[in-house]
């Protein structure tokens, strides 16, 4: 029998905003195994009071009890306690949602970053009002069975890093490296562009061929993974980031076999008929390769055909 419920959100120091299969996943592992932390809420499209979240993984399940507030009501005082917003949503939600939530957040919150693809920290960085801005990656597997349901589907390197303003405490760094497999990164930016070209490889390829991650290590897949790493090449030489191929093409692979039975976001989402990451990914790199006279013809073909599939129009945060 569950314990009753005895929560007030301003015992609360950290929130994840969006909490989709990732924000859950990472929900369970910031919580450890406390079945009803006082420490975390959840902020998402409608209030409950106690959800009930389940993970599944190889070999166990966790419980975890959290309340949850709404995105579109949450009030200054519910939040008065905050000291670390953590943002799971997708990229194209980033920029709308934090703009009816930052003005709400105390001065002293700090924002983490946390999705598939880059360009919202740019767009949020005038408008943060001195908080500090954290960006983080995460390659690890996880498959939503039900609205508060997450299976682990892949374990892998979850990444933190300081981008602009104050620096995290270090207690709160040190609950953000609870998170296993997880490290503090001094250069986030490339940590970032590393994890874009295992996105920019995996989700169109996967979502296209209706396949999990593991069958990418077939060798019909090796010469379009291999020009998806030289265009993203050539994009970051001309924004001055120094990567090296072979270390790309390692991480790919790496990513592959350990979340093999993983279906990608983007499959998950164009099967879903969601809106996909592709502009945050593939369509990233083409926009800043325009800007430097550049023409990626791989990656323009994926993100034309993940296009003609999946709606445009932003659906609202999960
Ligand atoms: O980030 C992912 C995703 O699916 O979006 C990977 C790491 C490829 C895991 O599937």
């Amino acid at each position: 029998m569950a314990a009753p419920l005895s929560w007030s959100s301003n015992l609360a120091d950290i929130a994840i905003l969006g909490p989709g299969a990732i924000g859950q996943l990472l929900a369970h592992q910031l919580c450890g195994d406390k079945l009803l932390p006082d420490q975390l809420l959840l902020i998402g499209r409608e209030a409950q009071p106690q959800c009930h979240l389940q993970l599944r993984c190889a070999d166990k399940q966790h419980s975890l009890k959290l309340p949850m507030l709404a995105l579109s009501d949450v009030t200054p005082d519910a939040l008065k306690g905050l000291r670390l917003l953590i943002v799971t949503l997708k990229a194209y939600q980033v920029e709308e949602a934090l703009d009816s939530l930052l003005n709400k957040l105390p001065h002293n919150c700090h924002l983490l970053l946390l999705h598939n693809g880059m360009g919202p920290h740019k767009a949020l960085e005038p408008k943060l009002g001195g908080r500090g801005l954290l960006l983080g990656t995460t390659s690890q597997g996880a498959l939503r069975l039900g609205p508060f349901e997450v299976r682990q589907t892949g374990t892998g390197l979850t990444q933190y890093g300081h981008f602009c303003g104050p620096e995290l405490a270090s207690d709160l760094r040190q609950r953000l490296l609870r998170v296993p497999g997880s490290e503090w990164c001094d250069d986030i930016e490339t940590a970032l562009w590393h994890k874009l070209a295992v996105n920019a490889a995996i989700n169109p390829l996967t979502a296209l061929e209706r396949v999990n991650n593991g069958v990418l290590a077939e060798p019909r897949f090796a010469a379009t993974i291999s020009a998806i790493v030289d265009e993203l090449l050539l994009v970051a030489r001309a924004e001055g980031i120094r990567l090296e191929r072979e270390v790309l093409l390692e991480r790919i692979y790496k990513v592959i076999e350990l979340t093999a039975a993983n279906f990608s976001s983007m499959y998950q989402d164009v099967t879903q008929g969601r809106r996909s990451e592709i502009d945050a990914i593939n369509g990233f790199l083409l926009t800043l390769a325009e800007r430097h006279g550049l023409t990626l013809p791989v990656d323009q073909e994926l993100v034309n055909r993940i296009n003609a599939l999946s709606p445009k129009a932003a659906p609202t945060p999960r």
